[in-house]
């Protein structure tokens, strides 16, 4: 049996409460929400707070998905009428939910006008969005809108079949515009700095090109609340599929696993009605950025070194790595000593006790390759941020040196048991030819070279001799003693 409306009956009386199902009427959902980037994260998150006020009875949040690029997700969810489980997972303990706040898919390649219908229809008060890093198509360094990045170009010639979230954005506000009704709110929920203000300001540079009457619109009447978004929620296996399948007796082409941790802090300013989330566990408050600056340069940037330190030596996932003593001293330190003093967030040591008893979660299969990809587009807001704040106060910036270092090393693409892995990442080519510069030249030079790439690394940091020659040092210790001896340097 597969998953499905019909189902659903079924299931509940069998599962008898071990698996939690949408109780109140589907049919009645109005689609309050496009969701832009369909992903695992965006349905045991945001889907999950949704479907909270849904089963307390206020229907307006429907969402529709839509997938930007690939149909895998949709194809998957579209003949189980979009039901899914998410299965949540600490140690031996488990449970189930299925989820019914998804009322359609849509894949945009294929379907960009009814994407459009969608989030131009009066009933849609929110397009949310989980796009990754360079789905924003901005300089990582900089922030700037990329007008050379193919799709903004393509979407700036061609604004009624956009390709970007940001094309499709701004196309549908003009839509809305000329239809006499007000913008939606934009709800960004990626790992950006102040992803909100983010989004709006590159939402402005590419309204600003495409028509400044509508821009101007969007400046005074639009809603861009920053957010600060977390949940660990690893790709999903076959063995997820066959585990949910067995507890549920009935098969979920995609369910999705995560943890039992959420949290999602939302600045309170909409441009029209919202869910009640609070209820659900959401946080609003009037500023979300010293959450999301912590979760950014706490969580993330612990991942980050979790996910080329591991991978090096040659671990697969994350409880794996921080279970070796040397890396877990050596996160630990790095957070304590060169990145809480950066930040604003009271209860940080707290925080930080919280985030390593995540990391240590075996259930959870979480792979460092996940991680790992995407450094060039991650690594300013995880890691950089918090080298700048300590260079202008004057405190140590070693380890998060040795940390940089770690990941030049993984650009290398063997592990130190000899194993080949490839670099996911939009910028791979640029950074495996410096990389290999690296192998050549002096290493300060190298490093000093690497750093040149401005997308990443501005112009700023090239310029700071103590960080280029910490990274350096570490580099060279890496490479001849490996990453556990090298971390050696930092022991207590
Ligand atoms: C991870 C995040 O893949 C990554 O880069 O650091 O997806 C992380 O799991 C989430 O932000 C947790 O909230």
């Amino acid at each position: 049996m597969r998953l499905s409306n019909a189902a659903l009956a079924t299931l509940a009386a069998r599962a008898a409460g071990e698996v939690v199902v949408p109780a109140y009427d589907r049919g009645s959902l109005a689609p309050g929400i496009v969701h832009l980037g369909l992903g695992a994260f965006h349905r045991a998150h945001q889907a999950v707070y949704t479907e909270h006020t849904l089963r307390a009875g206020d229907h307006r949040w429907g969402i529709v998905g839509v997938s930007l690029r690939r149909a895998d997700t949709s194809e998957a969810l579209a003949p189980q009428d979009h039901l899914y489980v998410v299965d949540v997972r600490d140690g031996s303990a488990e449970s189930f939910q299925v989820i019914g706040a998804l009322i359609t898919s849509l894949v945009a390649p294929q379907s960009a006008a009814a994407v459009l219908g969608a989030m131009s229809d009066p009933r849609c008060h929110i397009v949310s969005l989980t796009i990754t890093e360079k789905g924003y198509c901005r300089n990582p360094a900089s922030g700037a809108l990329q007008f050379e990045h193919p799709d903004i170009a393509h979407d700036l010639r061609e604004a009624v079949a956009p390709r970007s979230a940001i094309g499709f954005v701004v196309r549908a506000l003009a839509l809305r515009r000329a239809a006499g009704l007000g913008p939606f709110t934009v709800l960004s929920c990626d790992n950006l700095p102040s992803n909100g203000d983010t989004m709006r300001a590159l939402t402005l540079a590419f309204a600003r090109e495409a028509d400044p009457a509508l821009a101007d619109w969007i400046e005074q009447k639009g809603a861009f609340p920053n957010t600060m978004v977390d949940r660990i929620v690893p790709l999903t296996t076959n063995a997820d599929r066959t585990r949910v399948a067995k507890q549920l007796g009935a098969d979920d082409a995609w369910p999705v696993v995560t943890e039992p941790f959420s949290q999602w802090v939302i600045e309170d300013r909409f441009a029209g009605p919202r869910p009640a989330w609070e209820h659900a566990g959401a946080t609003l408050v009037d500023d979300a950025r010293p959450y999301e600056q912590a979760k950014l340069r706490m969580l993330n940037s612990a991942h980050s070194a979790l996910a080329y330190f591991g991978s090096l030596i040659g671990y697969d996932t994350v409880d794996q790595a921080i279970g070796a003593p040397a890396v877990l001293n050596f996160v630990e330190s790095m957070l304590r000593d060169e990145v809480e003093p950066t930040l604003s967030r009271p209860d940080l040591a707290a925080y930080r006790a919280e985030l390593f008893t995540r990391f240590r979660n075996t259930a959870l299969d979480h792979r460092l390759q996940q991680i790992a990809t995407d450094g060039s587009q991650k690594l300013p807001q995880r890691w950089l941020e918090s080298v700048r704040a300590n260079l202008k106060s004057g405190a140590p910036i070693e380890r998060l040196a040795f940390a940089l270092a770690g990941w030049i090393a993984y650009l290398g693409g063997v592990d130190e048991t000899g194993r080949t892995y490839a670099v996911a990442d939009p910028l791979a080519g640029t950074l495996t030819e410096a990389v290999r510069s690296t192998l050549l030249a002096d290493t300060v030079d190298a490093v000093r070279t690497l750093l040149e790439i401005e997308s990443i690394f501005g112009c700023d940091l090239r310029a700071h001799l103590r960080f280029v020659a910490q990274v350096a040092r570490h580099l060279d210790a890496i490479r001849t003693q490996g990453v556990v001896k090298a971390m050696g340097a930092f022991a207590a």
